[in-house]
């Protein structure tokens, strides 16, 4: 049976969530990344940025040179994240055979629907609206009959496009494209099948996988898979998590407990909230900490009860602290908290009227991060981190 294959890719992500947040952004030149006289790079780039050669991935400095007009906005991921489940939730509406791949992608298996939504087209048109409608986004979606080409058709019909790749017509679709367009060939791939004559895809598709194995080994077959639209790769649903971990490494490594402290309890904050999102409890708190020497260490301590609240989470992180500081007095370069042994649910022995007041005040608090963004609230704990 001919699969019907949808890749969905939001255009601009972090840019254009900055402008559907602030409407005198729109139509301008914008760069998510940060201040341009800070190290960093470019995260996103709007359309108009990208007019001046900007694009991600390259030093802010050399994009503040190429369009000084431009305006760098720092960004804000927890309102990717928010826009990210959204986006995810929308497109879980048309299918279950849905594959998120990172934030603002997705793969999703459009065969057999026909009947509910109609032809593919009309689906993915569907979709498209739904997110301008609720999101105020765009996004741009490739179909075919398998997974490579259904990214590189929506890859090409960027931004706010829409581009169907009618079945059996996958390879002569790919044929004059140039290689790079290809998932998988970067730069170095690219100049190596130059020097061997080979620019297009269609030239690709007709080397010997033989011969491509002896250039680029194992992946060299799977080039020639995918040059000849080969690919017979399912669209799945992502494995569960089996843990969840936030890290931070400071600008200058430190001993300041009070510090350390504060820069815990936030990492405990952000833990807690995402396992309240996903409806998950964890048993498990692994402490990481690495020195100023590279050493790396972790400890990890299971909780009597399995819990999603940020208090037990940080009192089993800050035991596991307090006893690696005093057992080794070394400046921290690294601080990392896990949680782990995930599962979903309640305990019923939780239900104590002060757990319950923590737990409305875990919940209160998540709400207006939602709204206004992570940092927009802090507990009394986190303010020793203010004007960091
Ligand atoms: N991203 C990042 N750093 C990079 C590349 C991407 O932080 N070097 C983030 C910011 C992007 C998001 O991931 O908004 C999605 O990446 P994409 O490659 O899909 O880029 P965009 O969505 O920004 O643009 P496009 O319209 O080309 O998809
Ligand atoms: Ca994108």
């Amino acid at each position: 049976m001919n699969r019907r294959i949808l890749h969905i890719d939001l255009d601009a992500f972090f840019v254009s969530v900055e402008q559907a947040l602030a409407s005198n952004l729109k139509g301008k030149p914008v760069v998510v990344g940060g201040r341009p006289d800070r190290r960093g790079v470019v995260a996103s780039a709007s359309y108009e940025a990208r007019n001046f050669g900007i694009k991600a991935g390259i030093p802010l400095i050399r994009a503040y040179r190429l369009c000084p007009q431009a305006i760098f906005i720092q960004g804000n991921f927890a309102q990717y994240q928010e826009a990210s489940n959204r986006f995810m939730e929308i497109m879980a509406n048309f299918s279950p055979h849905l594959e998120p791949v990172g934030l603002d992608e997705a793969y999703l298996d459009a065969t057999g629907t026909e009947g509910i939504f109609g032809h593919a087209h009309e689906l993915a048109l569907k979709i498209k609206e739904r997110i301008k409608d609720e999101l105020k986004l765009t996004a741009s979606i490739g179909i075919a009959g398998c997974k490579v080409v259904a990214k590189i058709a929506s890859d090409l019909c960027k931004p706010d496009g829409l581009c169907e790749v009618a079945p059996g017509e996958e390879r002569l679709f790919l044929a004059p494209l140039p290689v790079s367009q290809l998932p998988g060939i970067g730069k170095k791939t690219e100049q190596r099948l130059r020097e061997l004559g080979i620019t297009t895809i269609g030239q690709l598709a007709k080397m010997s996988p033989d011969s491509l194995k002896k250039y680029f080994g194992a992946s060299g077959l799977i080039l020639h898979r995918y040059a000849n639209a080969i690919d017979d790769r399912k669209v799945e649903p992502p494995a569960e998590a089996k843990s969840i971990s936030r890290e931070t490494t400071f600008t200058e490594d430190t001993l300041d407990q009070s510090f350390l402290q504060a820069t815990l309890r936030y990492l405990c904050e952000w833990l807690g909230a995402e396992l309240r999102s996903q409806g998950k409890q964890a048993k498990v708190v692994t402490l990481k900490l690495r020195y100023a020497d590279f050493e790396t260490i972790s400890r990890r301590l299971t909780l009597t009860e399995a819990s999603d609240r940020d208090e037990v989470i940080f009192t089993a992180a800050l035991q596991l602290l307090s006893r690696a500081l005093s057992w080794k007095q070394k400046l921290v370069r690294l601080l990392g908290v896990e949680v782990s042994n995930l599962m979903k649910g309640k305990q019923l022995s939780m239900l104590d009227s002060e757990t319950q007041r923590l737990e409305h005040l875990d919940r209160a608090i998540d709400r207006i991060r939602r709204k206004y963004g992570f940092t927009s609230i802090q507990t009394g704990r986190t303010l020793p981190l203010k004007g960091v």
